[in-house]
């Protein structure tokens, strides 16, 4: 592995394998979220009209499990909160993860590209707002009060992920992009990696359990469990210093 950038601005994605030892299921694994449900029926606008209940239901499991079913952050979220407070220059995370364990590890600069499963929002105020109980097509709106208007405030499939200006931006402009626990399958966030390689100055990283879809694009590629292979490669990076 050739000698690591020792400073300059970082662009870290995450996607389901970072948070799989904290208990939540990825979605491509073998027991995976889209073994179990078809994504078409519970992560498109079609789905959702097609089936609101379905897909209420689908998110409010999720929510649950996420508040009450034992869900913590892991020494790789941790490893992450670390490396944006001792980095020289900016560490922003871009996750494909609607959960909120990189902020319950303390990590601040963060975009949840594809929403959050803790906020919902309206059809008419469109406002996203923080939601930690059940949701249905009955839950009036707590600001205009309508019924039948309330949504997850998540990015379904054929819906544009968020603050891709924001990410474009801070992706031509990083010395170091790593990728972790993502499959390489989705795009855009797929395509990050290409976009990085443009700036032949930066230096980009997979770290995964296995190689991705996309893992011949990266300089290298680190595989094992996240929660091993994330905290070694912050503290090689910041003894490097
Ligand atoms: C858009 C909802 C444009 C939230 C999600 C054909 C070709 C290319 C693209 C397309 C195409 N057809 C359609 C598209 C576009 C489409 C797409 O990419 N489709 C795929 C299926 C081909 N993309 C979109 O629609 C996106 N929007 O393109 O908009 C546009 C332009 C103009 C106007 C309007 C629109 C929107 C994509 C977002 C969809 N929403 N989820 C939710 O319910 O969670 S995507 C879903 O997949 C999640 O967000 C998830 O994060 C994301 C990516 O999956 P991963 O995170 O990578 O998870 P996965 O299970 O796949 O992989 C886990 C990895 O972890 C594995 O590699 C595994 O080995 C590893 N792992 C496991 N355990 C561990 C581990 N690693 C480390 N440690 C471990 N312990």
């Amino acid at each position: 592995m050739p000698p690591l950038p020792s400073a300059g601005p970082m662009v870290v994605l995450t996607g389901a394998g970072i948070s799989k030892e904290s208990g939540l299921d990825t979605f491509r694994d073998q027991d995976g979220i889209w073994s179990k449900v078809r994504l078409e029926d519970v992560a498109t606008p079609e789905g959702f009209a097609r089936d609101p209940a379905l897909v209420h239901g689908f998110y409010n499991a999720r929510r649950h499990n996420l508040l009450h079913g034992g869900i913590a952050p892991n020494a790789a979220h941790h490893a992450l909160a670390r490396l944006e407070a001792e980095w020289p220059d900016e560490v922003l995370i871009v996750t494909q993860n609607i959960d909120d364990l990189h902020e319950r590890a303390g990590s601040t600069r963060l975009i949840h590209m594809h929403g959050e499963l803790l906020k919902i929002r309206c059809r008419h105020c469109d406002q996203p707002r923080a939601w930690t109980s059940d949701l249905s097509l009955q839950t009036p709106c707590p600001d205009c009060g309508r019924t039948q208007s309330l949504r997850p405030h998540v990015v379904w499939f054929g819906e544009m992920p968020l603050q891709m200006g924001t990410i474009m931006t801070a992706l031509n402009r990083c010395r170091l992009f790593l990728s972790i626990g993502t499959s390489g399958h989705v795009y855009p966030a797929a395509g990050f990696v290409e976009t990085v390689r443009r700036n032949r100055s930066a230096h980009t990283v997979e770290l995964n359990l296995e190689p991705s879809e996309g893992a011949s694009l990266f300089h290298d590629c680190i595989h094992g469990p996240a929660s091993d292979v994330v905290p070694a490669f912050v503290e090689r990076l910041l003894a490097g210093r």
